[in-house]
């Protein structure tokens, strides 16, 4: 049978093994969403719950670090558990928002006007959110952002934000690493924290208000401090300590569940490329914190495929022993040059269980870059369109049939 229709049966074996598990078992889940009711029983009403309970418990299924996951949140997390053994989203940073020659046009990205077929997991940059302004360093507007995560998660996709946010102690860029004191200055007793909470305050609205028309929140994936095993950002290996990183990991993620009450985000850890997987864990900031596992990877010449394989392997070992999902987080290639650069790195990652590989803008402004993605007669399309065929890869028509969120 054809892979791609054996995980459309699976899902559907699924959701329907969930529902009849609620008619089952309904106290079992009026426990789970209120466990007060709990004390409140007799106790001939206590015993089979705990029965139940313990049932339960014999097929427990993985929950996100975050213990006060939304619902929709722990979906997403398991659904995205179980896909990545079956198949591998294809994303596309800011998709929706612009491609080559166009500019915020309803409904089309490059990527579909090429397979007719949106990708899977889209990316979004929030990068000057942090500053009060309108629109994101790569000028796209934080209004229409927060309408597309809307638009992208009614279809069944999945959003990634990454954030390139300002240097907060220079005022320069996030490439600004003209001091090694920035993450110092914006921990707890830093002469910078104050300022840094007004950043995070202006993310936690950006993420507050990512709600469906009834008032659901949208579970997104946030990647902060990515690339952080280089040192081009302020963030990076070189500028600040071990201690001083996963301290500004951790204090952030508590910062925004705690303080903020935001308990829609699954975080992701994302290097850029490594060699050991000590290399790799050095500055991580615990499995209480992180969902997804994820490198950065683009292609600057020979070695590119090897190292992604290497990368792949160490990274899918890794997550398969946490129980996280593993992603290739970033990527770009000379697909302008080389024409056969999708199915290279299809059959590269062929063997390893990701759950998507994301590609980087296609930039409408000056961007030091190409178009990462294909685009309407780019001279890579043929091949992408067998990257896009291929039982592997998932687009959103795919996964829009699973429910990821149910
Ligand atoms: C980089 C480039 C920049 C962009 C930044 C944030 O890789 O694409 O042009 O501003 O990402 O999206």
């Amino acid at each position: 049978m054809n892979v791609k229709k054996q995980i459309h049966i699976e899902y559907n074996f699924k959701i329907l093994s969930r529902k009849l598990e609620k008619q089952l078992f309904p106290e079992f889940f009026t426990f789970e969403l209120n466990s007060k009711i709990l004390t409140m029983k007799s106790l001939h009403h206590v015993i089979p719950v705990v029965l139940i309970l313990s049932l339960a418990a014999c097929t427990s299924q993985p929950v996100p670090s975050d213990p006060k996951a939304t619902p929709e949140t722990v979906n997403l997390y398991r659904n995205l558990l179980k896909l990545q053994e079956q198949g591998m989203m294809f994303g596309h940073e800011d998709a929706l928002a612009y491609g080559i020659g166009w500019v915020y046009e309803e409904g089309r990205s490059d990527v579909k006007d090429v397979v007719g077929d949106y990708p899977a997991v889209y990316g979004w940059e929030l990068g000057h959110l942090e500053l009060g302004d309108a629109y994101s360093l790569d000028s796209v507007h934080f209004d229409r952002i927060q309408g597309w995560i809307k638009t992208v998660y009614e279809r069944g996709g999945v959003n990634t934000i990454s954030w390139h946010l300002r240097n907060p102690l220079t005022g320069g860029s996030s490439w600004d690493t003209s001091s090694k004191e920035v993450v110092k200055s914006i921990l707890p007793g830093g002469e910078k924290h104050e300022f840094y909470k007004t950043y995070l305050d202006k993310m936690a609205n950006f993420l507050n208000g990512l709600k469906t028309d009834n008032g659901t929140f949208i579970p997104v994936i946030f990647r902060p401090y990515h690339e952080h095993t280089g040192s081009w950002f302020w963030w990076g290996k070189n500028l600040c300590t071990v201690e001083e990183y996963t301290a500004l990991w951790r204090f952030t993620v508590d910062y925004f569940q705690n303080e903020k009450g935001i308990h829609h985000v699954l975080y992701a850890y994302s290097t850029d490329r490594f060699t050991s997987t000590e290399e790799y864990l050095e500055r991580y900031p615990g499995d209480d914190m992180i969902n997804l596992l994820g490198f950065d990877l683009y292609d600057r010449g020979p070695d590119y495929l090897p190292t992604m394989k290497n990368c792949a392997e160490m990274l899918t070992a890794l997550a398969s022993e946490k129980g996280k999902i593993a992603a290739v987080t970033e990527a770009g290639g000379p697909i302008a040059q080389n024409h056969g650069w999708w199915t290279g790195v299809l059959e590269t990652l062929r063997p390893f269980d990701l759950s998507y590989f994301l590609v980087w803008r296609n930039p409408h402004q000056p961007a030091g870059h190409g178009a990462f993605a294909p685009y309407k007669g780019s001279p890579d399309s043929e091949n992408f369109k067998e990257f896009y065929n291929d039982p592997k890869t998932l687009f959103q028509k795919e996964i829009t049939r699973m429910n990821l969120y149910q």
